[in-house]
């Protein structure tokens, strides 16, 4: 079976939170779900639930802050995805002792009361992988 449970979440980088939000709204029907300002990653975010899962607009609240950085680099654009799993520890762990470079050597908090994890996307085919679990 999977690690990954479910989609948690697809994220999108974007530069104006509001005007992406208004998109999601006037063509999509999408609905704000939650608004949170994550202030170690330099991001506030909005989620819009689609099932059971989200789509995470992502917008930086300083110049150092990673989303700025990929701002500047490539452009609005797709940031990374969200698996659900069930145990980000030990999760991070298969991810470690397979070799993979990790951004998190620890289970943290992300946004909404989860706990979450980065895998670096240099060694994850250069998608940006966050494990989430609820
Ligand atoms: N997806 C794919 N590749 C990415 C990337 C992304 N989101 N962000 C950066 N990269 C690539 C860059 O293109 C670059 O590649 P090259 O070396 O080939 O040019 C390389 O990774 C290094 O990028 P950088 O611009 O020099 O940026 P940093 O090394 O300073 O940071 C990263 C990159 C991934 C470590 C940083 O974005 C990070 O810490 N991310 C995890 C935290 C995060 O994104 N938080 C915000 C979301 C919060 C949330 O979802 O809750
Ligand atoms: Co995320």
């Amino acid at each position: 079976m999977s690690l990954f449970t479910e989609i948690d979440h697809v994220a999108i980088a974007v530069k104006d939170l509001d005007a992406a939000v208004a998109y999601y709204r006037d063509t999509f029907d999408c609905e704000v779900a939650h608004r949170e300002v994550v202030e170690r990653d330099g991001v506030e975010e909005v989620l819009l639930k689609v099932a059971d899962s989200y789509v995470q607009l992502l917008t930086p609240i300083r110049d150092d802050s990673p989303v700025a950085k990929f701002l500047e680099k490539k452009g609005e654009g797709i940031h990374h995805v969200g698996y659900r799993v069930a145990d980000c520890a030990e999760a991070l762990e298969r991810v470690k002792a397979a070799g993979h470079q990790v951004l998190d050597e620890a289970p943290r908090p992300g946004s909404r009361g989860t706990t979450v994890a980065f895998v670096h996307p240099k060694g994850a085919l250069g998608t940006l992988i966050e494990l989430v679990q609820e």
